[in-house]
């Protein structure tokens, strides 16, 4: 596995803007699914920063990172992990910034561990969990958050909304149009 800084982000690409969103993961082995955040918010020209930081692990430097992030100008922070997920809702005690987790699919557990730990949040200290591998949705969920105050933001993101719109209907116009026997020969990978 490769050295993370600079591989995703645009924050740690020694580039202008500080990192809005922070992506944090308990392991290299998260990336490929994680990664999936940094790019949807790298398409929304959202500056981010990802990196690892481990909550059984590392826990001085979770601590570090939890308390630092208000200061360090993070708006809201994605956390994935799994097995006994507990990156999230620590991070989440320790900031008031929101949280959003996700999930990581294990090999043992298909990824249900992963999802009670993370989802399955005392009163008080909210942990906004996507779904298993929901790393993207993670992505587009910070960039709605940030779009409640910047319009920007929230224009890229009904502009997003909208092609994803425009895409199925010319899909299902296909279909009509061709019948599924053609459409699926013409489409199947
Ligand atoms: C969790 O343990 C990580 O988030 C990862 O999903 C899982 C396995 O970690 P590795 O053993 O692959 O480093 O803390």
């Amino acid at each position: 596995m490769k050295p993370l800084v600079g591989t995703f982000g645009s924050a740690d690409l020694s580039t202008s803007s500080p990192a809005l969103v922070g992506i944090v993961m308990g392991s290299d082995s998260d990336l490929p699914v994680m990664s999936e955040a940094a790019k949807i918010l790298d398409e929304f020209g959202i500056a981010n920063e990802v990196t690892i930081v481990s909550a059984h692990r590392t826990p001085d430097r979770l601590v570090e990172y939890a308390k630092g992030a208000v200061e360090k100008g993070l708006k809201v922070i994605i956390a994935g992990a799994g097995g006994a997920a507990h990156l999230p809702g620590m991070i989440a005690s320790m900031t008031p910034l929101p949280v959003i987790g996700v999930p990581v699919k294990t090999s043992t557990a298909a990824g249900i561990d992963s999802l009670f730990s993370i989802a399955q949040m005392p009163p008080g200290v909210p942990v906004a969990t996507v779904a298993i591998n929901g790393a993207k949705n993670s992505g587009i969920l910070a960039a709605e958050i940030l779009g409640t105050s910047d319009e920007a933001i929230q224009n890229k993101v009904s502009a997003y909304k909208a092609d994803m719109e425009k895409s199925v209907l010319w899909k299902a116009a296909m279909l009509e149009e061709q019948g599924f026997e053609y459409y699926l020969k013409k489409n199947s990978k």
